[in-house]
Order: C-alpha cells, then sequence, then structure tokens
C-alpha cells in the first residue's frame, strides 16, 4: 500500500516532521510518500495561500494517479483542495481537520481545537460546521505562533501550544485537544505526557484512517460530485491543468 501524504506549503523541513509522523503511525508495508509542491506558498495562513495552495497540491494528486497511489493525506488544517483532489483521486483522500475532529469525537464528549495565528481561527470554524462536529468542537483558539515559528528551534513553539492547551482544558470543558496545524505532529507526544488527555494529530489520525479504508476497499465515489472533472479547455498557462478524458 502507498499513501501519499501532501503537505501544501513549500517548506520541506516541515514535509519532513509530516512525514516521520505518518510513517510512527503507518502499519508495516504501508510505504509513506511525503511530498510538498514545487510551487505555492512557504506556509497557509490565510484564504489567500489556500486558494493559491491548491494547484500545486492537485498537481501531486493527479501525478499520485499516474504512480498507482492507493490514498491521499492533505496535511494541512484547513483541508485545502479536498474536494477537488477527490475527483481526481480513486483512493480516499483524508484531510487532517476532518481526520482529527472526527477523532476527537471517538475518545471525548468535547475537544478544543488549538491552532496557530488567530485568522486561521474562522478556517477551522468552517470546517466544524462542515462536517458536523459543532456538538463536540467547544472552541478553536489561536495560540498566536506563525506556522514557520513551529520550524524556529529558539521560537518556544512547545510552551505556546502547551499554555493555549492549558487554557482550553481549564476554560472550555474540552476533554480533548485537536492540533490545528500539521507542523505541530512533532509537539504532539509531549503534549499529550504533560496534559493528560488525548491530544490529537491530525497528520497521524489521517494516516490511520486512510490506511483502514484502503485495506477496507473504500474508494472514493466516481459517481455524482466526486466524479472526474469534465475534459474542456483551459487557457494560458494554466493549459497543461486542463482536465482530460482518461
Ligand atoms: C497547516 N498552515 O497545517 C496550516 C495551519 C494553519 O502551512 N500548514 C500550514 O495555521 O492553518
Amino acid at each position: 500500500m502507498r499513501i501519499k501524504v501532501i503537505n501544501p506549503n513549500t517548506t520541506w523541513s516541515m514535509t519532513e516532521t509530516i512525514g516521520a509522523a505518518a510513517r510512527r503511525v503507518a502499519s508495516p508495508g504501508v510505504e509513506i510518500v511525503a511530498v510538498s509542491p514545487k510551487h505555492g506558498p512557504a506556509s497557509i495562513e490565510c484564504h489567500y495561500d489556500e486558494a493559491m495552495a491548491c494547484l500545486g497540491l492537485l498537481e501531486e494528486v493527479r501525478q499520485g494517479e499516474a504512480e498507482g497511489v492507493d490514498a491521499y493525506v492533505i496535511a494541512c488544517f484547513g483541508d485545502p483542495g479536498l474536494d477537488a483532489a477527490r475527483e481526481v483521486a480513486r483512493g480516499p483522500v483524508i484531510g487532517i481537520a476532518e481526520a482529527a475532529m472526527r477523532a476527537a469525537s471517538y475518545v471525548a464528549t468535547g475537544f478544543s481545537v488549538v491552532t496557530t495565528l488567530q485568522r486561521t481561527v474562522v478556517i477551522a470554524e468552517h470546517l466544524v460546521d462542515k462536517y458536523g462536529v459543532r456538538g463536540h468542537c467547544r472552541r478553536v483558539r489561536a495560540s498566536d505562533i506563525a506556522v514557520l515559528e513551529l520550524e524556529n528551534p529558539q521560537s518556544n513553539a512547545y510552551r505556546t501550544v502547551l499554555d493555549e492547551c492549558r487554557r482550553a482544558l481549564a476554560e472550555d470543558g474540552s476533554a480533548a485537544i485537536v492540533l490545528g496545524c500539521a507542523g505541530m505532529a512533532d509537539l504532539c507526544d509531549r503534549l499529550g505526557d504533560a496534559l493528560g488527555v488525548p491530544v490529537i494529530d491530525g497528520v497521524v489520525a489521517a494516516v490511520a484512517q486512510a490506511e483502514a479504508l484502503v485495506r477496507a476497499g473504500i474508494r472514493t465515489s466516481k459517481v455524482g460530485d466526486y466524479a472526474r472533472p469534465m475534459p474542456k479547455a483551459y487557457a494560458g498557462s494554466l493549459a497543461a491543468y486542463a482536465p482530460t478524458a482518461d
């Protein structure tokens, strides 16, 4: 089995962090291919970043289809391009936000999301409603750390995120924490040990769910709105991205 884990931002050190987390949970015999697109934002922290990251992300899915990839993980907490990727892919495509939120709902009656900048809170809030977990999500909080500061050993990121997690558990009535950034994957185990509650990293949750779906023979439906994109002309520099009949 081959699972392609796509970090839609172009910061390779974060892709390596994500790949390491994915490999720790993958079963023997499951190949994890962790990639970033060749072009796109260094980090995704607003709607514009998300939109611009989708082109490279979808190109990685298109290439994966030619490489025989069995499932995909979109390793960015906004789950950018998720529905479009599901149109292109035959296998399951799992976004880390959806995977983490659903996993949290299995192990606690209430969870808080702790993400990065305040302006990304609304993106996670929209996903809470899209995925139907409003009854479980007590609050989406920002730790007010920039995504790339998670890659900076001098940034004290662990302490910043830990303090916000502690406030969540004290104030929100939550019994679990969802980490709101793929770049937090390497903080997960330490945070869980310090907090004494389930701390869920979306990369791990998504890889586990993707692997389970592939083993169960469950693939993305090609009927309805996840059918393949219709062939048509794309003008200008996007011509190479035009959907084809194959
Ligand atoms: C992520 N951004 O997981 C999101 C987190 C965020 O570059 N990778 C990013 O703050 O939305």
